[in-house]
């Protein structure tokens, strides 16, 4: 529907009708279009600064239905939207100022917790990180971990198929939930949130739903996996001499750890030396060791805190005697761990404070990873002299955070424009190469969504139109998201 340049042509004033409607629906205080919407509207790097018709904040499903329904009568377009800290320019507004912004912030309570099933039901605004409180105040564990943490949601979370640090030991977003309740794109509402860990009736539609970013219906709710809280968690940070070693400390990490492999994320040097430079009070550790590459372990037990400590002094040992690792700390408690693990998860950010990057999310099978790196950091010294490469990530399932950026003392911002597309399709061509994937765990949004057409078949983007155009074929939820529909 809204991809059409004929809607443009509209003025703001006939939307009064619409905005009338949504104000009767949620309540006038609920329908934004006035003052500083930039929260909403321009996203996690500044990369871009959209123009919203409205946000509109609705209260609980049935009011998302509604919304839904009055925005399909005015042919206006919708753009879901949790804690908008995603990567790929998925949950902005386009600067037409004729979308509506939907966001799920003010839907946020826990609904039910079932501890014979080891679920919780939430709605699809709450905060990641008061839902791991919540558990753990129950104690029980949800696994779900970012460095987004503090503002991205559960629905955001799910939409995005989001990753995070402890997908080597409890899978990422969709292994973890076991129902949706989705508000389609013709404002329906189906209630799937069963939590039933078998249940082969036809299509998976939940499924489908996960990792669709917005585009196939709205997530309003989810139930979600819990886990028992380890007893004991120990951590490390460890100094290791190239990538191929810190391959073969994950294989020995998970010949060692009786399945207790929780994080295994790897860190660059100049990655880590961001950290350094933007946050000085951050102590770094193993600096001195000048190693190119640190690694954080964790390890979570259901052990006892003795047996498992000894477990895990037994495998530091092993890995250095193998040659594995340089240098070692293990955190002597939980704040040291927790300390540890904001080293790693300042990354993003330090690296935001350094200039807008040209960033690559890519999953290799872990045997490819060394020999990926190395040449493409050789391709790319070549082709951008004095370039810097942040390279840093989830080394334990593939996923790196492969970011390239400007050399010293280069505007960031003119290298990106300048030289964005180039580098794309060096890495890319790469990532092939090694048989990877150009999106490991934040998506495609608008960002990536011209790419994506020369690196997924024509078969599978077909069938992924054709799904799009069964479910949604007014192109209502998140147009021009993920896929075009107007070409
Ligand atoms: P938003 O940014 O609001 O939306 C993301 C997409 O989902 C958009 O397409 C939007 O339209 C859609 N959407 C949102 N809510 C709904 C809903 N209820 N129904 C339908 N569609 C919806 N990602 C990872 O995977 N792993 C990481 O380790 C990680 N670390 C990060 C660290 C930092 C510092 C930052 C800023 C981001 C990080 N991200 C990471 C990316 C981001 O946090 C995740 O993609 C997160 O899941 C997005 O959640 P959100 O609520 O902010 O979603
Ligand atoms: C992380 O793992 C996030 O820190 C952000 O996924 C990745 O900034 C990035 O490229
Ligand atoms: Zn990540």
């Amino acid at each position: 529907m809204h991809q059409s340049n004929h809607l443009h042509t509209l003025t703001m004033n006939d939307y009064s009708p619409l905005l009338e409607v949504l104000r009767q629906i949620v309540g006038s205080d609920n329908v934004i279009n006035q003052g500083d919407l930039s929260a909403w509207e321009r996203d996690w790097r500044k990369r871009q600064h959209g123009k919203a018709l409205a946000v509109v904040r609705p209260a609980n499903t049935e009011e998302v239905a509604a919304v839904v329904r009055a925005c399909v009568a005015a042919q206006v377009s919708i753009v879901p939207q949790g804690g908008n800290t995603g990567m790929v320019l998925g949950s902005i507004p386009d600067d037409s100022g004729t979308q509506i912004v939907l966001s799920l912030q003010r839907m946020n309570r826990v609904r039910a917790i079932d501890t014979a099933n080891l679920t919780i039901t939430l709605d699809a605004g709450c905060v990641l990180q008061s839902v791991q409180e919540f558990c753990k105040g129950a104690s029980y564990l949800f696994p779900l971990r970012m460095a987004s943490e503090g503002s991205c949601t559960i629905g955001g979370n799910l939409s995005t198929n989001a990753g995070g640090t402890q997908v080597v030991r409890y899978g990422n977003a969709r292994e973890l939930c076991l129902g949706l309740e989705v508000v389609t794109p013709q404002g329906a509402i189906w209630d799937g949130l069963t939590g039933l860990r078998k249940d082969n009736t036809g299509y998976d539609l939940r499924h489908l739903i996960i990792g669709s970013e917005g585009t196939l219906g709205v997530i309003t709710a989810a139930v979600m996996k819990l886990y028992p809280l380890p007893r004991a968690q120990l951590t490390a940070f460890a100094a290791v001499p190239s990538l191929e070693a810190a391959v073969d400390l994950l294989v020995l990490a998970h010949e060692e750890l009786d399945g207790g492999l929780s994080g295994f994320e790897i860190m660059g040097h100049f990655a880590l030396s961001l950290v350094g430079r933007h946050f000085p009070h951050l102590r770094l550790p193993l600096q001195e060791s000048k190693t190119p590459y640190n690694v954080l372990i964790e390890y979570s037990s259901l052990e006892t805190e003795t047996k498992a400590t000894e477990r895990f002094e037994s495998f530091m040992p092993l890995a250095m005697e193998l040659g594995y690792v340089n240098d070692a700390i293990v955190a002597k408690n939980s704040t040291e761990a927790r300390q540890l693990w904001h080293i790693r998860e300042s990354i993003p950010l330090a690296q935001a404070q350094e200039g807008l990057n040209i960033k690559h999310d890519i999953a290799l099978a872990a045997s490819r990873i060394a020999a990926f790196v190395q040449q493409t950091d050789a391709l790319l010294a070549q082709a951008y002299p004095g370039v810097r490469l942040v390279n840093y990530g989830h080394l334990g399932d593939g996923n790196l955070h492969y970011n390239v950026q400007a050399p010293e003392n280069c505007d960031a911002a003119a290298f990106l424009q300048e030289n964005e597309s180039a580098v794309h399709a060096l890495v890319y061509a790469q990532v092939v190469r090694h048989q990877g994937s150009i999106s490991a765990e934040h998506g495609i949004g608008t960002l990536k969504r011209d790419v994506l057409v020369q690196y997924k078949s024509p078969q599978a983007l077909a069938m992924m139109r054709a799904i799009k155009h069964a479910l949604d074929p007014l192109n209502t939820m998140n147009p021009g998201r993920v896929i075009r529909m107007d070409k």
